[in-house]
């Protein structure tokens, strides 16, 4: 850590007004370059802890940056991590108010919902499989609080990795029958496909991004707990919506997933 208390908690209070006023800020490492990874991870647990002393509840977690494509560019080889409140959830089929957001983009992601804790470090895939309740399909709806979406990584990890809004629908299944590297994606805007992917593209099986959450939280000492709801990372690039926009994902074998920004 090269921050002090202090400093973490005025970042935690700047990066949460942004998300609950909807305006956007410059990238917190222009004002602190000696920010490293811890500092930016406890400037995120910050944010979590001021929305838990009002009532907040953590529902889940997600990895970010998973896709071959994102990591590429953004020149990196390892996820990033965030947390999901319940007030990020939008109901399936539901509406999401625009305007509460700064410049919102939906993401098309494969969900695990745990049934027993995942601890690392050294958790694998096959843990991940047995500790699966189910899967769903998810559409995230990612929202940077900072300008234009230029960031760098200790940046986004202390803006919670755009977490904003999320959705889940469709139909529960169980990993085991299905075989999620080759799991097709669709998702529609207005009627339109605006992404297409698989779940391989999602470090090769999206159970991966599990494993390396299990594995990034037991070196912080902390597991996934059961009943978690975890989003592994975009399939494909993000897309921006507009108040008015319909957004489907269909997902095979999983159903579909909607919701409506008014
Ligand atoms: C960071 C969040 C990335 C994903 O699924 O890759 C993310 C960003 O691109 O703003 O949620
Ligand atoms: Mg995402």
């Amino acid at each position: 850590m090269s921050l002090d208390t202090a400093v973490i908690g005025e970042l935690a209070e700047r990066l949460e007004n942004c998300e609950l006023q909807a305006h956007d800020t410059l990238k917190i490492t222009l004002d602190h370059p000696e920010m490293d990874w811890d500092d930016a991870y406890a400037v995120q647990d910050e944010i979590l802890r001021r929305k838990r002393a009002r009532g907040a509840r953590l529902v889940g977690l997600k990895a970010g940056l998973t896709s071959f494509a994102k990591m590429r560019q953004m020149g990196i080889d390892t996820p990033i991590f965030g947390f999901l409140v319940d007030s990020f959830l939008v109901p399936d089929g539901g509406q999401c108010r625009h305007a509460d957001l700064i410049h919102p983009k939906v993401e098309p992601e494969i969900v695990f919902v745990t049934k027993a804790p995942l601890k690392g470090p050294g958790c694998t895939i096959a843990e991940v499989l047995a500790a699966t309740d189910f899967v769903l399909a998810g559409i995230e709806i990612i929202d940077s609080r900072y300008r234009d979406f230029k960031f760098d990584l200790k940046s986004v990890v202390a803006d919670n990795c755009s977490s904003s809004r999320f959705v889940v629908g469709g139909i529960m299944r169980d990993p085991r029958d299905l075989d999620l590297r080759t799991t097709g994606a669709v998702m529609e805007k207005n009627g339109q496909i605006v992404s297409l992917g698989a779940g391989a593209a999602v470090l090769g099986h999206p159970a991966n991004a599990v494993s390396m959450l299990a594995n990034h939280l037991g070196r912080r000492g902390a597991e996934i707990p059961a009943g978690a709801l975890i989003l592994t990372g975009g399939l494909t690039e993000a897309v921006a919506v507009q108040p008015g926009d319909h957004v489907a994902l269909h997902m095979q074998g999983m159903g579909c997933t909607s919701l409506t920004f008014v």
